[in-house]
Formats: structure tokens, sequence, C-alpha cells
């Protein structure tokens, strides 16, 4: 068989108008949960609106938006139960949020504050803080899983990365072992078609990324990450199988990054406006509301009134978030290893004194 020929499902629920292609899922009879998952992608998107904004502003460090890939985060959060462990990456606020990591931690995060880290909440206190070394997090994911099938216990691992993150060896070594151990772990892959400048066309030779799992010995599937019926219903079905002990599933969402690789790099240096205005009639938020709308769940008043209570909650969470006193810099240390390389110590060292002597205002270097 030549590899090209390989045929993996694709799912999708939803056309870019909202409007249902066929039969869609039982549960999305249920107003109420479909009207929840729709809340959440808004939130997520008003969030990213308000931290660019703080960016501009200079009230906090680089940012990576989450712009127009809202829904796969929302899935994986209104499916993963409490007790599984989600791993993620750096466009994860959607199942952060929905995770319960709150919105104050966020920003500190971003504000370059540890603390933005030790999340609170209690179910994602049992979570991973999200990884910026690309596809480190899918290694560890298979080591989460890993234990939970040692002890023999119905959690399951998930985690997230890019389509650049897909050729990373770090990749590529997870899904071998997760395929090895049969692992009660998912990998979400956001292929959102760019990592930084590089198209999806010339990261890697495979037609599909979901097909990078056949070779590990599971399945890989693609959906449409725009769609989060499509999503939700693939994820639910994967995190199913592994929490029943059946071995882990790649699911690759197709979806597109709206925004700038960071607020530190310009996208227009490197793609043009027709393939991002194109990518704009495909946006995931704008497809469900037409769906709510036409269903009746959903009109102008009740966005609205969302819309009037997040910016509320977001203003609550940046005055918490301003009126938090600064790290001691030293605190930049404090969890990166147990027992320290003699070369490293001693540069933590240097640094303290530097520290030391800045604050006492006798270094004018
Ligand atoms: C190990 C490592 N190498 C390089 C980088 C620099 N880097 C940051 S994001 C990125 C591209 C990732 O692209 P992709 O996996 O598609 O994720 P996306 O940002 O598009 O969501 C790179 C190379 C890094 N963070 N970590
Ligand atoms: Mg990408």
């Amino acid at each position: 068989m030549s590899p090209s020929r390989i045929d993996l499902p694709y799912t999708r629920y939803l056309d870019a108008d909202g409007q249902p292609l066929g039969p869609l899922p039982d549960w999305v009879e249920d107003g109420a949960r479909v009207v929840g998952l729709y809340r959440a992608m808004l939130r997520t998107r008003l969030l990213d609106q308000k931290v660019i904004a703080l960016q501009r502003t200079g009230r906090i460090g680089t940012y990576a938006s989450s712009l127009g890939q809202e829904a796969i985060g929302t899935a994986i959060g209104s499916l993963l139960r409490g007790d599984d462990v989600f791993l993620p990456y750096y466009r994860d606020s959607a199942a952060q949020l929905l995770r319960g990591v709150s919105m104050r931690e966020m920003l500190l995060y971003w504000g370059g504050d540890e603390r933005g880290s030790a999340y609170a909440g209690a179910v994602a206190s049992g979570d991973f803080p999200l990884c910026v070394p690309i596809a480190t997090q899918a290694l560890h994911a298979c080591g989460v899983a890993s234990a939970f099938k040692i002890r023999g216990e119905p959690r399951v691992a998930l985690t997230t990365c890019g389509d650049g993150a897909t050729s990373k060896g770090d990749f590529l070594e997870a899904l071998n072992v997760a395929g090895a151990w049969q692992l009660p772990v998912v990998f979400v892959v956001n292929n959102n078609q760019w990592a930084i400048s590089v198209p999806r066309r010339i990261q890697c030779g495979a037609p599909t990324l979901a097909q990078k799992a056949i070779g590990a010995g599971f399945a890989g599937e693609q959906v449409d990450g725009n769609d989060v019926i499509a999503v939700a219903e693939r994820l639910r079905q994967a995190i199913d199988h592994a929490r029943q002990g059946k071995g882990p599933t790649l699911l690759e969402c197709i979806t597109y990054r709206l925004c700038d690789h960071t607020t530190a790099d310009d996208a227009t240096r490197y793609r043009s406006a027709e393939e991002v205005n194109q990518a704009w009639h495909e946006e995931p938020i704008k497809r469900l509301q037409n769906f709510l709308v036409a269903r009746g769940w959903w009109d102008e008043s009740r966005e609205q009134a969302l819309v009037a209570e997040t910016q509320a909650e977001l203003q609550q969470a940046i005055d918490a978030y301003e009126a938090t006193p600064p790290q001691d810099l030293q605190e930049v240390f404090r969890h990166v290893y147990a027992d320290w390389p003699a070369a490293l110590a001693e540069q933590r060292e240097q640094f303290a004194e530097r520290v030391v002597r800045r604050t006492q205002g006798a270094d004018h270097e």
C-alpha cells in the first residue's frame, strides 16, 4: 500500500455556516450542553483578546494566542474527568479554563511569574503546567499513562501539541511507547497549518499527521478541528477507548492559526492575507453560533450578557494579577533541579549575588 493511500476517517458534522451535514450525535439534542461549549469558546476568545491588549500595552509578556483553535481545547476540557491528567501545550487556554485554571493564574504565567503554573483549583492542580519546549509533553503523558496502567486505575492522560511538533523525535518516541505498551493516552494534534513560518506541506512528507499512529500500532484519525461537535464526538470515543484499557488514539484536528504565532511574531511576512481571510470563513465560534441560533438556543441578548459577564470577570482577574507583588527573582531557579549540576549551581550563585547587589543599588554594570 502506498503511504499516501492509507485511508483514515475524517469527521465533520457542521459545515462552515453551521448547517448540519447529516445526522448529529445524540448528545447534541441536549441544548444546554452545546450552549456550554459555545460559552466556553467565546470566553476563551475574549480572554485571548484581552491578553493581547495587555501585551501590546506592556503589561504582560509574550503570549501565544489560540484564536481559531478554541473548539479543540473546549472539547478536551468538557470531556476529561476530574481525575484524568491533562498535559497541555501553549495554546490551550480553552481547555485550561474548563479544567479550572483561573484567569489570574494564566495572566501570571504569561507575565513571567512561576506562580501562574501552581494551579489552586482541585482539578487543575492534578494537571501539568503548559509546555513550551516542543513535543516534550507527549513523553510526559506516556509516563503519566504508564503509572495509571501499572496501578490499574481507569484514568486517562491527554496531551496536545501542534502540527510542527509531530516532526519531533519526542513525539514519535511517545507514539512508539504508547503503542508498544498500549497506554491509556490520547494525543490531540492541533494542525493549524503552520509551525511559526513553516507551512504544513513542507514539515513532513506524510499526507496526514494522523497516520503517524498507524506506524506505532494504534488508530489515528482526522476531524474538522473547527467543528466542536466533531472534535467532542471523536474525542469522547478516544477517551472511552483509553479508559477501557484498549490503548491510545491520535486525533488530528484540522484547524487554522488565525493569529500571529505569538505576540513576538508578524505573520504577514510569510503568509498571504487571502489565505487568512479564507480561513476566517471556517472559524469555530461563528459556525456554532449559527447552529445554536437556528435551533433557537441562542440569541443576541444572551450573547451580550455573556460578553458583559466575561469582561467583568476578566477585569477582576487583571486587577488581581496587577496587584500581585513581583516574585523574588531567584524563584526562577526553584523548581528546576532537585540536585543541581555543579556548573549550573555556580551560575545560580552568581545570579543570586547579582540580585543582592542590584537590590542594594551597587550594581552599575
Ligand atoms: C524544542 C523546541 N524547539 C524549538 C522551539 C521554538 N518553537 C516554538 S513554537 C515552534 C513551532 C511549533 O509549531 P507547531 O507544533 O505547529 O505548534 P503551533 O505553534 O503552530 O501551535 C517552535 C519551533 C521550542 N519552543 N522548543
Ligand atoms: Mg502549527
